[in-house]
C-alpha cells in the first residue's frame, strides 16, 4: 500500500493513527499542501484524487479518498482490533461521535476554506481566526456533553479501546491547540484526548512526528 499524505493534515492524521493500530505501514510520499502554491493541485495528484485532498491510500491498482473510507477499509480488511467495536447501537454512536467531527467540524477550518476567507473574502488573520475558534468552540462543546452525559464512555470515547471516534478527535485536538482555542472547557475531550496520547499509534502519528514535518 502507499500513503499520499502531509504532516499537518488532520485527515491524513487519521488514517496514519489507524494504520499504526493495525500494524501496517505503507509506502509514504508526501503531498506539500502549500509549497509552489500546494502539490494537491498537480496533474498526477488530481488524477489520483479529483477533490484535490489529502489523504489518498493507493491498495494495488486501487487509489481511496476519504479518511473515513480509508479507515472503514483498513478496519474490513484487517478486522482487529476493530474501530467499529460492538452492537449495531455501539456502533451507530461511534460512527455519531466521528462524523460530528469529519463532517460538521473539520471542513470549515480546511485549509481551502480560510484561504478563500482571506482571498476572495478579504478577511483579515484575526478574523480567520474568530471564524475556525468559534466553530472549533461550537463543536468540541457538543461534543465534550455527548461523552460527558453518556455512560458508554469509557477511557476512550466508547469504552476502554481506541475506536473510529478517538481517531478523529486527537487530530482535531491538535489543530486546535495549533490555533490557540480554549480547552479548558471540554475536560472530559481531554482526559480522553490524554488516554489515547499514551497509546503508541497515536503518539506515533503525530504531525511533528512525521518524516516530512517542518
Ligand atoms: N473529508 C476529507 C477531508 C480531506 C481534507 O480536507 N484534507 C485537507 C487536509 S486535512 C486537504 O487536503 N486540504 C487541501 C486544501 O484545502 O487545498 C477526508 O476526510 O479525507
Amino acid at each position: 500500500m502507499q500513503l499520499f499524505d502531509y504532516f499537518r493534515s488532520s485527515a491524513s492524521f487519521r488514517v496514519r493513527i489507524g494504520l499504526n493500530l493495525k500494524g501496517l505501514a505503507p509506502e509514504r510520499h508526501f503531498v506539500h499542501l502549500t509549497k509552489g502554491g500546494g502539490q494537491q493541485f498537480d496533474a498526477a495528484f488530481t488524477k489520483m484524487n479529483p477533490q484535490q485532498l489529502v489523504p489518498v491510500l493507493v491498495d494495488g491498482a486501487e487509489a481511496i479518498s476519504q479518511s473515513l473510507a480509508i479507515l472503514e477499509y483498513l478496519d474490513e480488511t484487517h478486522p482487529e482490533p476493530s474501530f467499529l467495536p460492538g452492537s449495531p447501537i455501539d456502533r451507530a454512536r461511534i460512527r455519531a461521535l466521528s462524523l460530528a467531527i469529519a463532517c460538521d467540524l473539520h471542513p470549515l477550518n480546511n485549509l481551502r476554506v480560510l484561504f478563500y476567507l482571506k482571498d476572495p473574502m478579504g478577511q483579515s488573520e484575526d478574523a480567520r481566526n474568530t471564524w475556525y475558534r468559534h466553530w472549533v468552540a461550537k463543536g468540541l462543546s457538543a461534543f465534550e456533553t455527548a461523552l460527558k452525559e453518556d455512560r458508554r464512555t469509557g477511557k476512550f470515547c466508547h469504552g476502554d479501546t481506541p475506536t473510529l471516534a478517538d481517531i478523529c478527535l486527537v487530530p482535531q485536538i491538535f489543530n486546535a491547540k495549533r490555533l490557540e482555542c480554549p480547552l479548558d472547557p471540554y475536560p472530559t475531550v481531554m482526559r480522553v484526548f490524554d488516554a489515547c496520547m499514551k497509546v503508541p499509534a497515536f503518539d506515533a502519528a503525530q504531525p511533528m512526528k512525521q518524516p516530512d514535518a517542518e
